[in-house]
């Protein structure tokens, strides 16, 4: 049966003011918003969505979706803010909530308040009850070709003994844990130790360097810290403990430290006072029960650290329950997964989608969740597609980098297998353009499944724009509506609401429950990063601004199209120019530096360094090997740079400031637009040159 989209909220008919589009004007605020309008890829993108070629999910998927009812988004209008208590009812509370939105204090806004529940009961020990003891919770595929299954049994020992082991070290109610493993099954299991005792966690993605995870524990007064000996990458041990001795060595408190032994023999390690081997805690608390701590609705279930627009990373605050609710709700609603399901997200823990949608989603649903250690393409390029066959996996979460990385490889690998299991796929993390959508669909999904491109952030916590793989049609190259609960809307520079076609700023007007509460550095950085560009706080109109631009189509269909910030997306890994730029400044003979992203439909973004040295300086190999050296020790080796350009200047404005912008442009080898504004416009011909551009 054929069903047109369900119409999304009534837009007004403004009359359409003609929009002149300055050709690359680097001056405006968020200068980028001009240039997107331009852009090749972008248009290619947006232009897709708006001729509108739509796909229909096959029926027998939408017969067996969890969300099929049509009406959905005009009755979370209708019903918003109480439309949320569908997605806190997949939650077991201790203590109902009373209200469910309080906010009263914008932008500091409240969910569930009243309610009382515990994020690892709700993961764990609920399911228990409901005769799945035996199923197994969490698949995990390692490195040398290991596999464990963990039932849900199993799970609740290894949690019960942590938590215990946790406490007995004594960590209490509100200290924060810091977590820096790798993608081994004790990570998951730390997670919700801690969550059991009320210890907010906060996970450092374990291939940040020594300095990057100092800064975290610095700023988050962490005094407990959960870590490995190593791990192995494409068969060679790596030494996690000695980037760990050296940020405990920086930080100016004491901290007490559990080290899972991942090497055994491969690296023996000693452990010093204030160490406790992970195994040998284990035996000594081996079948202790903690009683989950209930925890208020707002009290903190992690903290997140994230790339912002300075150099300094920031701490979001997530709540336990408003976050696992709006979590719950999208693996229901979105990733349509269901208790009995295999469901896999090749994401890593230590970055929020891993949070999300490989730890507290699935496991609140009941469901089995994979989780693998590896590469893609590590023994061979058909490794996931391997993986995908032996658990006979139903629904399938990537990013873009990764399917274009598949694309690249050739159809061979994915043909290679037995993917008929496949239900469902999603995509997370940058923009996807239609033909590697299309392709995705085609080689990995039989050319049936759906594919849902799931648009969101640190900060939102759970998805805010995607299609409803049982109710919505799909567009490719475009995230899709606002899910249904949620207010998205894309604003000129005066926050008026853009033209359909037009590129605006992607803000959202209402608030979520999985949105952050604030940022652990402070609610003032809250408030100027997220809500003073677009607010308008004496006429009580809240605006939460996102950092991205997009455009919206006459059906409501949203496409993002990046950053306006400093903020890049690598390899679905989300970095900040700044923050790199400090790690480059630092090295001798360095006088100063940009950092821009360059984009390519086939590679995603890379990094690109500008750097002008010292007079006295030669820009030779021995400086370009020293900032590649204190970018990965400063960040990690996923940050490292793929190009560096020498120039003896940078382009700047009369009043001094670098036109990062400009740099982009030349780094993506756009045609430039007007350099006038430049004090010394010369220099941007030598760049080209020193580029090989002409
Ligand atoms: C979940 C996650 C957030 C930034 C976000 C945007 C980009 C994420 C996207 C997407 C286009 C999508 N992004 N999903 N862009 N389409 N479906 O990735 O969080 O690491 O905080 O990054 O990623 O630019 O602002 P995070």
């Amino acid at each position: 049966s054929s069903r047109p989209p369900a119409p999304l909220r009534q837009r007004s008919n403004r009359i359409a003011s003609p929009s002149i589009v300055r050709r690359n004007a680097y001056s405006a605020n968020y200068p980028r918003l001009e240039r997107d309008m331009d852009n090749r890829n972008g248009w290619e993108r947006t232009n897709s969505a708006l001729t509108g070629t739509t796909h229909r999910p096959p029926g027998s998927f939408v017969d067996q979706a969890n969300v099929t009812n049509e009406s959905i988004h005009r009755e979370f209008d209708a019903e918003w803010p109480a439309c949320w208590d569908r997605a806190a009812a997949l939650l077991e509370w201790d203590q109902p909530y009373e209200t469910i939105l309080e906010d009263d204090n914008p932008p500091f806004y409240r969910w569930f308040t009243g309610g009382e529940l515990n994020a690892s009961y709700n993961c764990i020990d609920r399911h228990l009850e409901t005769g799945r003891k035996t199923h197994a919770a969490i698949r995990w595929e390692g490195k040398q070709g290991e596999r464990e299954t963990y039932t849900y049994q199993d799970l609740a020992v290894e949690v019960n003994e942590l938590a215990a082991a946790l406490q007995g070290l004594g960590v209490g109610a509100d200290d924060i844990v810091t977590i820096y493993l790798p993608m081994i099954p004790e990570l998951p299991i730390a997670m919700l130790a801690c969550a059991r005792i009320g210890a907010p966690h906060s996970v450092v993605f374990a291939g940040f360097s020594a300095d990057a995870l100092a800064t975290r524990m610095a700023a988050a007064d962490s005094e407990f810290l959960i870590t490995c000996d190593g791990y192995y990458r494409r068969g060679d041990a790596f030494n996690q403990k000695s980037k760990v001795d050296n940020a405990c060595l920086s930080l100016d408190h004491d901290v007490r430290t559990v080290v899972v032994d991942r090497l055994g023999e491969d690296l023996p390690h000693v452990l010093g006072d204030d160490e406790w081997d992970y195994h040998d805690l284990q035996q000594r608390y081996a079948g202790e029960r903690v009683d989950p701590v209930s925890r208020d609705a707002e009290d903190m279930l992690f903290l997140m650290y994230t790339s912002g627009t300075t150099g300094e990373p920031k701490g979001v605050v997530h709540t336990t329950g408003g976050y696992l609710a709006h979590v719950a709700w999208t693996t229901h609603a979105v990733l349509d997964v269901k208790p009995e399901d295999t469901y896999w997200c090749a994401a890593d823990i230590g970055w929020i989608t891993g949070h999300s949608y490989i730890v507290y989603g699935p496991l609140a649903l009941g469901t089995t969740t994979v989780m693998y250690e590896g590469s893609p393409d590590y023994p061979d390029r058909d490794r996931l597609w391997e993986i995908v066959d032996r658990n006979a996996v139903d629904v399938f979460y990537t990013a873009p980098t990764a399917i274009r990385a598949f694309m690249k490889w050739g159809e061979e690998y994915p043909g290679r297998h037995d993917l008929s299991s496949l239900r469902l796929l999603g995509t997370v993390g940058e923009p996807i353009s239609p033909r590697p959508w299309a392709w995705y669909r085609d080689h990995v999904g039989d050319g049936e499944c759906p594919v849902v491109d799931t648009w969101w952030q640190t900060e939102t916590g759970a998805v805010m724009l995607s299609t409803l793989p049982g109710v919505d049609e799909m567009k490719p190259g475009a995230a899709g509506p606002p899910l249904p609960g949620t207010d998205v809307r894309i604003v000129d520079a005066n926050g008026r609401e853009v033209d359909p076609g037009e590129t605006g700023y992607l803000t959202l007007a209402s608030p979520w429950p999985g949105m952050a509460r604030t940022l652990y550095d402070g609610d003032d950085r809250f408030r100027s990063e997220y809500w003073n560009r677009f607010s308008d706080a004496e006429a009580g109109e809240w605006r939460y601004f996102s950092g991205d631009t997009a455009t919206i189509d006459e059906d409501g269909y949203v496409t993002v199209l990046g950053r306006v910030d400093d903020v890049i997306n690598v390899a679905g890994r989300r970095l900040s120019t700044m923050e790199i730029e400090g790690a480059v400044t630092d090295v001798d003979g360095v006088a100063e530096t940009a950092v821009v992203g360059r984009s390519s439909e086939c590679d995603g973004t890379e990094i690109y360094v500008y750097v002008s040295t010292e007079r006295s300086v030669d820009a030779d190999g021995a400086v370009r090997d020293a900032i590649v050296e204190n970018v990965e020790s400063a960040i990690g080796p996923f940050a490292r740079p793929s190009e560096i350009v020498f120039t003896p200047e940078l382009p700047k404005t009369r009043s001094g400031k670098i036109m990062r912008r400009l740099l982009e442009d030349v780094a993506n080898g756009e045609e430039l637009g007007d350099t006038s504004a430049l004090r010394n416009p010369e220099i941007v011909g030598e760049i080209q040159t020193e580029r090989g551009d002409h």
